[in-house]
């Protein structure tokens, strides 16, 4: 069985959202005509409070984009994004979500960042997409969303360590790019992996 997940189309992410990425809203009619083609869908949602360590307000004097170590793990800090209740945190609203299986909420420990749908970056908390996907017998996947070199990119990521066939949908897709070649690190990343990159009309 075949599923596409769609990770963290949300208003935030799309431009005049607070993290905006460039070109976002256009993978949304893209991922809508890729809908069509699966009967197994999940989508993710970036989901933190207002006190979030990954976000650079939330720590006197650090300015976005600088690192910090955040219980261990480094971390780059974030403007203020997708907080739980706001409209910056609710899905495209052109997106369509009647087929949706589930939605993974992820970020929610103020004390630890969450760029994967599957596992906090601390490797620690677990969403239960991997188990839900397994349960229901899903052995391939199909990555699209926003944003490649962070959130699409460590669900690829995870996704290859728990074994399933992963395929990035490379024109469903936009990176941030907050360091210069974020995103072409990001594919290369995602390759040498061994993830399929693939377009939408080949699937
Ligand atoms: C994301 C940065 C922070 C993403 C989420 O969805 O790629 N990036 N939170
Ligand atoms: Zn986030």
């Amino acid at each position: 069985m075949k599923a596409l997940i769609i990770v963290d189309v949300q208003n935030d992410f799309i431009p005049g959202g607070a993290l905006a990425v460039a070109e976002g809203d256009m993978v949304v009619p893209i991922i809508n005509q890729l809908q069509a083609k699966f009967d197994f869908i999940v989508a993710t949602q970036d989901w933190h409070p207002a006190d979030h360590g990954s976000f650079a307000a939330n720590h006197p004097g650090k300015n976005i984009g600088e690192f910090i170590d955040l219980n261990g793990v480094n971390q780059i800090l974030w403007p203020v994004h997708c907080v739980q209740g706001s409209q910056g945190a609710e899905f495209h609203a052109d997106l369509n979500q009647e087929k949706w299986r589930a939605i993974f909420q992820k970020g929610m420990n103020p004390q630890v960042d969450s760029y994967s749908g599957f596992f906090d970056n601390n490797r620690q908390g677990d969403t239960g997409l991997s188990q839900f996907l397994k349960e229901n017998g899903v052995e391939e996947i199909f990555v699209c969303g926003l944003a490649e070199d962070y959130c699409v990119k460590f669900t690829v990521l995870d996704g290859l360590e728990e074994g399933f066939k992963v395929h990035l949908i490379l024109d469903a897709t936009r990176a941030v790019n907050i360091q210069p070649d974020d995103f072409s690190k990001a594919m290369i990343e995602m390759e040498n992996a061994g993830a399929v990159i693939t377009h939408s009309v080949s699937i």
